[in-house]
């Protein structure tokens, strides 16, 4: 594998997928790289599972090529779990990711810290057009802050703080934040998965 389909717009998860393949070796083409318009995915699943299979194998068939597609969220336990599999749209259709974190943080409001416990999960799925559909499940565990704090990152970076650091994922370079990442444990599962099979 030296060249993959990522089946995302999102500019965020694009350029940490460059960074983390690129070091690998593997070129990452996502959909904001291509000139024609490529209609919107309806994520119509309830699992991270489901809506990453929905991405991967609605562009490997468009393309006819393997498709790698990520579904990811923040899994928050006072909350229940939310936002979940709806974060990207948590505060509304227009996926805004400063009015998304303070939807949580309002939501969070009397929380002490030991009870903001959270997770990131990203699931990829890998799609090649006739054979079967695979998932990978990868998890950043942390807490949630009580303010955003940081620039780094995209969505609901700067109110997460992972275990391995006192500072938020938005306050980490790309690299720390690429070594400890949900999205980083979800890539080598899948490697290793690929490697397997040959
Ligand atoms: P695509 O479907 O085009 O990939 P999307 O943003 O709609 O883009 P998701 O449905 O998987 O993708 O939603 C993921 C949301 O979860 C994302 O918008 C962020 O709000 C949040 N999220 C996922 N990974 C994150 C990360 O590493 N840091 C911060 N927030 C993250």
């Amino acid at each position: 594998m030296d060249k993959v389909i990522l089946a995302t717009k999102n500019a965020g998860k694009a350029k940490e997928f460059k960074e983390i393949f690129g070091k690998m070796g593997i070129e990452v083409v996502t959909l904001l790289d291509f000139d024609e318009e490529i209609p919107e995915i309806e994520e119509t699943g309830t699992t991270f599972e489901e809506n990453a299979a929905i991405k991967a194998e609605t562009i490997a068939n468009q393309f006819q090529l393997p498709t790698i597609g990520d579904d990811s969220g923040l899994v928050i336990d006072a909350l229940g779990g939310k936002p979940g599999v709806y974060s990207a749209r948590y505060a509304g259709l227009e996926k805004n990711d400063q009015k998304n974190l303070e939807k949580v943080l309002k939501e969070l409001q009397g929380v002490e810290e030991k009870d903001r416990t959270a997770r990131f999960v990203c699931v990829l799925a890998f799609a090649v057009p006739g054979e079967d559909t695979i998932t990978k499940r990868g998890t950043c565990e942390g807490t949630i802050g009580f303010e955003p704090v940081g620039t780094n990152g995209f969505g609901y970076d700067p109110i997460f703080y992972p275990s391995e650091y006192e500072k938020t994922l938005a306050q980490l370079q790309p690299d720390e934040k690429n070594n400890i990442s949900h999205r980083r444990d979800a890539i080598n599962k899948l490697v290793e998965w690929i490697k397997e099979q040959n």
